[in-house]
């Protein structure tokens, strides 16, 4: 055997000590297996009410510095790879375990592992009992517990969560725990009766909610509604039918949220205690908001809570990233593309990258800069990221109207002499409704048609006889539309309560050579529906007058997006959109939920386009 040269033996030893000190498996290692890089421990982490909740806790095995703690808390318990390691570190998280976190991932009370009572969107505790409990002191418990028991942590805490785990992390900034020092809310619900899961404007999402409860309330573990019938809107019209039989046939009274939709149809108490703006104070965290252009759950939410906190932000501690994405669809794959539309970039990869990885390491490690100024939206059309020093941008802009014009015109001219008759006209029957995406509409989840409806080409009900639409001529430049868009119907019904639906949309040029299968395409930017009986007050519900001209003023949300030269603009209006939203009998009712299948009865819609009755929809456009 031969023995190292002396100069070898001090090469060794260098070898050695760089190893010490920048280990092969420390975080910043490109996509090394999590198994590798963390240790896995697993607690069940008391509550202050002696509750137990099921917490995995993923510690780098090596180390340079003290790190802070990333908490994710969930409903939906907690997804593993093959070697038992949660899945997020080997895909969604990939950006921030580069970066170097403790991460850690919790089950929320009464769910998979945990233990207590699930309660769906637990109300806040009441602060005179000490023992009383909601996802805040379940937060605040946590992140005492982890403080004080996982080792060489920097005494820094994040959360962040999607949808209802975006909710959650408002939850944990309402009180925090003085640790907590980021907090990131992406796609949280804000009013589930406007705008979020549940109902839009009052009209009750059909699908979405009977689904969704059927999923969390059978079992403590997501459950999967068994639909006999592949075509779901067959059987929400034909096995289903009125509302009232979903308990009648299906759920007996045993899913508290059904009974809770029942029971409050209008938005009363009970809704208006769970809707989130009104527990919004001072910041008291910075939040970095997130929300997705084709959000088909919780789009409304994100915009809401960023809005409502930016009243109270004086430390400039609210921020706005708003993509080209459907639920969640930043925390997925490249990004590049959703559904058929394609995006230029990897926008969702960027998010990660370059925005929330940078976001947590900068307020939880003192690392780098903030990674934006206040808000960075995506502009669909033109494709590319843009900034904002408020949102939507209110100066530098100006409203326009798009006009409804005769013969299926659509203008920034209002409507002339010329413009006769003074209406278009169909008949809505619920007995043959609008499906919202074409048949057959397989169960909600896990998909494929559900994440990506908001994208599809809406050709496919455009010549229907009960949906109306009018475009402008091919544009002869760019039209930006950058805020808020609402439209205004002029309409009568011959019922006495309906459903409008506006949609805006991009049509594209018939011959597109650079995708020619997009050739005529119609992609829907933005779209809402306004239940008629709450046109004045959400609260209280009241019948429409029949044959009477009646305005309904709907928000259809801010956007970012450009009308390319040679595209058309057009809106279609409608009044089903099934199953997402529930039949509207068009005989009113005081409540639907109880609502006899002979009081669904067809109705004759009247869209008014005359001078005196100028439907429109009106767009903030940047001004010039
Ligand atoms: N959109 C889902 C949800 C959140 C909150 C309440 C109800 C549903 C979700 O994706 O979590």
């Amino acid at each position: 055997m031969r023995y190292p040269t002396r100069q070898a033996q001090r090469a060794l030893l260098l070898l050695t000590l760089i190893l010490f000190l920048f280990p092969p498996f420390a975080p910043a290692e490109s996509d090394p297996a999590p198994n590798r890089v963390f240790d896995k421990i697993e607690a069940m982490i008391p509550m202050r009410d002696g509750v137990r909740l099921n917490t995995e806790i993923y510690a780098p095995k090596r180390v340079r510095e003290r790190l802070p703690i990333l908490l994710t808390r969930t409903p939906y318990g907690l997804g593993h790879d093959e070697q038992g390691f949660h899945s997020s570190l080997s895909s969604s998280y990939v950006e921030l375990v580069q970066e170097g976190f403790i991460f850690v991932f919790q089950d929320i009370r009464g769910r998979y592992k945990s233990e207590g009572q699930f309660v769906m969107w637990r109300p806040l505790h009441d602060k005179t009992d000490r023992k009383a409990i909601d996802e805040t002191t379940d937060t605040y418990d946590t992140i005492e517990w982890l403080l004080a028991n996982v080792p060489n942590h920097n005494g820094r805490v994040g959360v962040l969560g999607i949808s209802y785990g975006g909710w959650l992390t408002v939850m944990a900034m309402l009180d925090p725990h003085p640790a907590l020092k980021a907090v990131s809310e992406q796609a949280s619900p804000a009013d589930q009766f406007l705008g979020d899961d549940f109902h839009h404007h009052g009209a009750f999402r059909l699908s979405y909610g009977f689904e969704y409860v059927a999923m969390m309330e059978t079992s403590k573990e997501k459950f999967s509604f068994k639909f006999d019938k592949y075509d779901t809107f067959d059987w929400y019209l034909n096995d289903l039918g009125p509302l009232a039989n979903a308990n009648l046939k299906y759920f007996h009274g045993n899913l508290p949220t059904w009974n809770d939709f029942v029971a409050h149809p209008n938005y009363d108490a009970f809704w208006q205690k769970q809707a989130v703006p009104p527990y919004l104070g001072e910041v008291t965290v910075p939040n970095l908001n997130v929300a997705g252009w084709w959000d088909q759950e919780d789009f409304y939410g994100p915009l809401k809570i960023y809005e409502t906190l930016e009243k109270k932000d004086a430390h400039h501690w609210n921020y706005l990233v708003v993509g080209p994405w459907n639920h969640g669809g930043w925390a997925r794959g490249e990004g590049r593309s959703l559904g058929r539309i394609d995006f230029g970039s990897d926008t969702s990869k960027y998010f990660r990258e370059k925005v929330q990885a940078p976001w947590f390491a900068y307020w939880l490690k003192g690392k780098g800069n903030v990674p934006l100024g206040e808000a960075l939206t995506f502009q669909t059309g033109s494709n590319g990221w843009e900034a904002y020093e408020q949102w939507p941008p209110r100066l530098k802009t100006s409203q326009r109207k798009l006009y409804f014009r005769s013969a299926g015109r659509l203008s920034f001219e209002p409507p002339s002499q010329e413009d006769e008759p003074e209406f278009d006209s169909y008949v809505s029957d619920p007995a043959h409704p609008v499906p919202y995406r074409p048949r057959p509409i397989e169960p909600t989840y896990p998909g494929p048609g559900w994440p990506v409806w908001l994208v599809e080409d809406q050709r496919f009900v455009h010549l229907r006889p009960d949906v109306l639409s009018w475009q402008t001529e091919p544009l002869k430049e760019d039209v930006v539309v950058a805020g808020d868009i609402v439209a205004h119907l002029f309409a009568s019904t011959s019922g006495t309560d309906s459903d409008w639906i506006v949609k805006l949309i991009d049509v594209y040029p018939e011959d597109y050579p650079r995708d020619p299968k997009l050739g005529g395409y119609q992609l829907m930017i933005a779209s809402e529906v306004l239940r008629g009986r709450f046109r004045h007050s959400f609260e209280k519900s009241e019948p429409v007058v029949a044959g009477q001209v009646t305005e309904y003023t709907i928000d259809l949300r801010s956007n970012n997006h450009c009308f390319l030269k040679g595209h058309r603009v057009m809106v279609q209006v409608q009044s089903t959109w099934f199953p997402l939203i529930d039949r509207n009998p068009q005989t009113f009712v005081e409540n639907i939920f109880h609502a006899t299948e002979s009081l669904y009865q067809p109705a004759t819609q009247r869209v008014y386009r005359s001078r005196h009755f100028p439907s429109h929809v009106e767009v903030a456009v940047p001004s010039r």
